[in-house]
């Protein structure tokens, strides 16, 4: 097949899962077009089957706002028709589901009828896209697309709560690829460079945005190392950053903590960590857990979302209630009481895990878009 995929390329999870989708699938002999406005963070280009397509918005002063919509529908089109493109898959409602509709509504115009499959990730559903200034336009183009997918029952259920949907929504959870992330893994771990063999190794990766509640993971690390030596990488940027960086002055664990910022090498950081924390206010799948699960992490979340589909409670690791420091600190400390209970949570992390392995999911992918290539034919 030879499929477009919309997405954002930063260092957030749907553009992850769209790009490692995009990657899988033309492993598999399909012809895959990367449209967005920068090459996405895990994208290498060395494959025969993997293009991609830069969205470019040429500044004029009459613009306040530049109207990226307008240049990604205008994208879309053309390389449709340039690639004989036969389905469109964006990943993120705002605004890739509304410019997928508008760049199907000029190919149709001129003969060309292509399918839409939206992915819904998240916060397009949960924080922006239920936002009164965006609802109507999202509701229209979840309601426009051929195929509804959503990574996961609770952001299914979420999605139909919170808008108008009077389309199907099919739950196709997120993935990993655990044979990338076994020769990864065994790679030399360099977890002297970070840490004294007593101590153990607690790892937070995110955006440091609100949502992740940043606070939380210094309070709930701030609180193990009382009771048991311990170190905090905090992996990745965003506008809480700093933020971390002054409260972990205050409380006086600076020289426990260490800020990495981006970094596209997260398993050299995993194949060190015992135990990952996600305390989020809010997380329709948990893509990070995920990804430390598959590096036999387990992980102290709380239980909001699509999370506990995830993380199972006394299994891969622990839920507490959104904001509940103290008892997240509690579990902690119970998984890294001593080496064997250790030991154990980490086996049975990377068991679950193997269940989100990207061979189990992406055929459902792969259906979903026969499906709707057919129903066009
Ligand atoms: O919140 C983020 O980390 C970014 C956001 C995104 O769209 O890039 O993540 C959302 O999509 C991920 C991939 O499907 C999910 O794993 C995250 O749980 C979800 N974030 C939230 O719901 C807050």
């Amino acid at each position: 097949m030879k499929i477009a995929i919309v997405c954002y390329p930063t260092f957030g999870g749907s553009g992850v899962v769209a790009t490692e989708l995009g990657l899988e699938l033309a492993r598999r002999g399909h012809e895959i077009h990367f449209i967005t406005y920068r090459q996405p963070v895990r994208l290498a280009l060395l494959s025969p089957n993997v293009h991609y397509h830069e969205v470019n918005v040429p500044e004029y002063p009459l613009f306040h706002y530049q109207p990226y919509e307008l240049a990604l529908s205008s994208k879309l089109v053309d390389m449709v028709k340039l690639y004989n493109i036969e389905l469109l898959h964006v990943h993120y409602a705002i605004p890739h589901a509304y410019a997928g509709y508008m760049a199907k509504q000029m190919l149709k115009d001129e003969g060309i009828n292509i399918p839409m499959v939206t992915t819904l990730h998240g916060t397009d559903i949960t924080l922006v896209g239920n936002h009164p200034f965006y609802k109507p336009a999202v509701t229209f183009s979840i309601n426009k697309s051929d195929v509804v997918t959503s990574v996961s029952q609770s952001l299914k259920e979420d999605t139909l709560k919170l808008f108008n949907i009077k389309n199907e929504i099919e739950v196709i959870p997120n993935f990993i690829e655990l044979e990338k992330t076994a020769k990864e893994g065994s790679l030399p771990c360099q977890r002297s460079v970070m840490a004294n063999t007593n101590e153990r190794i607690i790892t937070h990766i995110s955006n440091f945005r609100k949502v992740k509640r940043i606070p939380d993971v210094v309070q709930v690390f701030y609180n193990i190392q009382k009771e048991i030596p311990a170190k905090l990488m905090m992996v990745g940027d965003g506008p809480e950053k700093e933020k971390a960086e002054q409260l972990c002055q205050e409380l006086g664990i600076s020289d426990k903590v260490i800020f990495f910022g981006n970094s596209n090498e997260i398993d050299k950081i995993l194949c060190f960590t015992d135990l990952f924390l996600l305390p989020s206010q809010t997380e329709s799948f948990g893509l990070a857990a995920l990804e430390a699960m598959a590096c036999s992490v387990p992980v102290i979340s709380s239980n909001s979302g699509g999370l506990p589909e995830v993380n199972f409670e006394g299994i891969s690791g622990f839920l507490s209630d959104v904001g509940n420091t103290e008892e997240m600190a509690q579990n902690a400390l119970k998984i890294l009481k001593d080496d064997a209970t250790l030991a154990s949570f980490k086996e049975n992390a990377f068991q679950v895990a193997q269940q989100f392995d990207i061979k189990n999911i992406l055929p459902l992918y792969e259906a979903l878009y026969e499906k709707a290539i057919q129903k066009y034919k």
